[in-house]
């Protein structure tokens, strides 16, 4: 008789028992194998306090800030990096979770086209007001420091702010827009609203420019229409195509003042800026219509709207004719915000790529110990280093601007860089965010990692507020109207910062590179020729490019050439300034930018049978 741990059995027992070991023997095997399967769990990649944790940043404001602001300013970095660690993040996530929701029709067939927001998206603008987000740049507190004060504080809020950085753009654009028209007394209740600490008072701004025929030639594609009335006050009538948050209190938008006969002057001329309530005191829209929201790629936490205006009340604010040159200031605004929005992005990235290869063990040691991906890494944060600098440049100039400390060469520069930031740095932030979430292998493409709503917020950058070759062109409008004292401007500071970053031995690479890029600029500059026009047009990206490069290598250099800069500041320099700094003059060599290049190029996109 068959036993088990000698016990005697019959043979009915025995198949039991035979089945029970088995039985047992599966359960053993299947809670190892759980338990090995257990140890292979992923840890979460995390970031801390993202002020304290930022190196860069926290050696830029020491080098700049006057130690009395740093003291003050530092303290409240310090603050708002645990609140965004703590408090905000989560907020963040929410707004993800629950996008805007649109309702046309009550439930008793009323039209009421209410935008309902979530309560995370609403306590953002609480805490917009509570921080100052924008009132520090118009308190002026710190003199000229303001203006970077607000934009580190912006860059640090950027990525936990659930998308809520775009209407502070635009509140941002909107304010400076009534500052800069000299705060008429009309709108000083607007003014006081947007720059307001206080939540219950404080409004957002929207920014209606895109129409149906498009967003980039304004000129041609706005066909809204203000008809004056009795009281001195306008209704415009018109379809907006695409608002970025629509649920903002009131909105800076662009119309045709028709005449008498109902006639309006067509093009930029023709083109005034109003500013207009989205809602009246009891909540009823401004004779508005929602047609429905955009079914965005990302930036879906915040409500983009197509609208239209059916004799909405609003109030002319520039000079008539004057309007893009009235909103030009709001755009400057947003695309410094958006390169803020770049940077912040690839910051957390690269934060939470580096966080990873920390606790990632592959091939049997950590990420972070194989070089191939370390210098996968560095290579982003060489990127986002020189992105973070040069915001820190154009936030610099802007302060010493407003506070009418900015000499003439300054604002000449500032009106350079802002659009070669915005389109470098949007192009950055998507390659970034694309190469990032490869650091993380499968999990990065995951949704629930939240890691691809990070990319796909980074999309938008290159497209909004100015597309990247629609921006190439303003750094060529900023040319011509500048007769090229921009240029001569931008070559006597980056000259000046060489001069200086020649003093360390260990930049001399980096200066002798940054060098030749500037005598190639300039040879490019002086051998255009009578195809003048044609050649920087179709220049103008690698041209925007070049300037990019190298100026932002001088700033990569100037900070390694800091007393006490460390080796990796230096790192950082040479790494940048060992790619191409120049393409524009590389192009050029290769004959990219004649007539015969032009045609050759549509011939390849549309194949000759079409030409
Ligand atoms: O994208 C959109 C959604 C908003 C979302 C915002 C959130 C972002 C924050 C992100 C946070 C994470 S709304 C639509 C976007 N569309 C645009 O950005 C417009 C793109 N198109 C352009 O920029 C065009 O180049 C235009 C509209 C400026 C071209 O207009 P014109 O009228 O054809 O150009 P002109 O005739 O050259 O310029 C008219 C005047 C001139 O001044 P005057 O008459 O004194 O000579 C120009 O010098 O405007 C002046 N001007 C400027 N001044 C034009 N641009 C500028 C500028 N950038 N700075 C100073």
């Amino acid at each position: 008789m068959p036993s088990i741990k000698g016990i005697n059995m019959t043979v009915g027992q025995e198949q039991q028992a035979g089945m029970k070991e088995k039985q047992v023997l599966e359960d053993l095997e299947t809670h190892l194998t759980r338990r090995d399967t257990e140890a292979l769990f992923q840890e979460q990649p995390q970031t801390g306090n993202q002020y304290l944790e930022d190196t860069l940043l926290r050696s830029y404001l020491k080098t700049h800030l006057p130690p009395k602001v740093l003291e003050e300013v530092h303290q409240d970095l310090e603050r708002f990096g645990n609140r965004l660690l703590t408090k905000i993040q989560r907020l963040s996530w929410e707004c993800e979770l629950n996008p805007p929701v649109f309702r046309q029709f009550d439930a008793w067939g009323r039209r009421v086209d209410r935008i309902h927001t979530c309560s995370a998206w609403r306590r953002m603008k609480e805490i917009s007001a509570e921080e100052g987000l924008i009132a520090e740049a118009y308190e002026k507190r710190y003199s000229n420091w303001s203006r970077l004060y607000q934009a580190v504080k912006l860059y640090l809020f950027s990525s936990s702010s659930g998308g809520f950085s775009c209407p502070l753009a635009m509140t941002d654009g909107a304010a400076k827009v009534i500052e800069s028209l000299g705060n008429p007394g009309s709108l000083k209740n607007a003014f006081d609203r947007l720059t307001s600490r206080d939540p219950e008072k404080f409004w957002t701004s929207g920014q209606w420019m895109t129409e149906r025929r498009g967003g980039s030639d304004v000129a041609n594609g706005t066909e809204t229409v203000a008809r004056k009335q009795p009281d001195g006050t306008y209704r415009l009538y018109g379809f907006k195509w695409f608002t970025s948050a629509a649920d903002s209190d009131m909105a800076l938008t662009l119309a045709r003042i028709a005449d008498a006969e109902g006639q309006c002057t067509q093009g930029s001329r023709g083109l005034s800026l109003f500013f207009l309530r989205v809602r009246d005191e009891d909540g009823k829209l401004n004779n508005i219509q929602v047609q429905r929201l955009k079914d965005k790629l990302g930036t879906r936490q915040m409500a983009t709207a197509e609208l239209w205006l059916q004799g909405a009340r609003a109030e002319l604010i520039s000079a008539e004719g004057r309007g893009v040159a009235a909103i030009s200031n709001m755009l400057n605004i947003t695309r410094i915000h958006n390169v803020i929005g770049a940077v912040a992005s690839m910051r957390r990235m690269i934060s939470l790529s580096r966080d990873y290869a920390c606790k990632r063990v592959a091939f049997g040691k950590l990420l972070k110990d194989h070089p191939l991906h370390m210098q996968t890494l560095a290579r982003m944060e060489v990127q986002v280093r020189g992105a973070f600098l040069l915001l820190m440049e154009i936030v610099r100039l802007l302060g010493l601007a407003e506070t009418n400390l900015a000499s003439e060469q300054e604002q000449l520069l500032l009106r350079l860089l802002i659009p070669v930031a915005k389109l470098y740095t949007g192009k950055q932030a998507s390659a970034v965010a694309v190469e990032a979430m490869e650091s993380f292998g499968g999990q990065g493409y995951m949704e629930d990692t939240g890691l691809p709503v990070i990319l796909r917020d980074a999309l938008v950058l290159s497209i909004w507020e100015g597309t990247t070759n629609i921006l190439s062109l303003d750094v060529l409008r900023s040319l011509a109207k500048s007769q090229g004292q921009v240029m001569a401007v931008f070559l006597s500071t980056v000259q000046k910062k060489l001069e200086l970053a020649s003093g360390t031995e260990q930049l001399s690479p980096a200066v002798q590179r940054a060098r030749e890029a500037i005598g190639s600029l300039q040879q490019f500059m002086a051998a255009t020729g009578s195809e003048r026009a044609l050649t920087m047009e179709l220049a103008a990206r690698d041209f925007s490019y070049s300037l990019a490069r190298i100026y932002t290598g001088t700033l990569l250099m100037e900070h390694a050439a800091r007393p006490d800069a460390s080796s990796t500041d230096v790192w950082a320099a040479l790494r940048w300034c060992n790619q191409e700094l120049c393409p524009v003059a590389v192009e050029s060599g290769r004959g990219s930018y004649g007539a015969g290049a032009a045609l050759q190029d549509s011939a390849l996109v549309f194949g000759n049978s079409r030409l």
